[in-house]
């Protein structure tokens, strides 16, 4: 089982390799731009962090969990930048 750390790392190896800023890679994964992430953007974005196709599901269900402050199930930019920052700091 991947644990958090795990996980926040692989989010940060894959924004600090395949894209210049975090919100490039936001806008990336944000397919219908609607300005937040939904749960199959955010898997997308788990498949891209070669994240595990089993646990995939569930680690996007966790990380909403933690980060959707607002409570629409969806991660904004305001929530992806709080994630982002967390990942810098550890
Ligand atoms: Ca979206």
């Amino acid at each position: 089982m991947a644990t958090k750390e795990t996980v926040l790392n692989k989010i940060q190896i894959l924004i600090t390799n395949k894209f210049e800023t975090p919100e490039e890679a936001f806008a990336f994964f944000d397919v219908d731009s609607d300005g937040k992430l939904k749960k199959a953007e955010i898997v997308q974005l788990l498949k891209e962090a070669e994240i595990s196709g089993f646990i995939r599901g569930l680690v996007g269900s966790k990380l909403i969990e933690g980060y959707d402050k607002s409570g629409d199930e969806l991660i904004d930019w305001q929530e992806f930048k709080s994630a982002v920052d967390e990942i810098s700091l550890t």
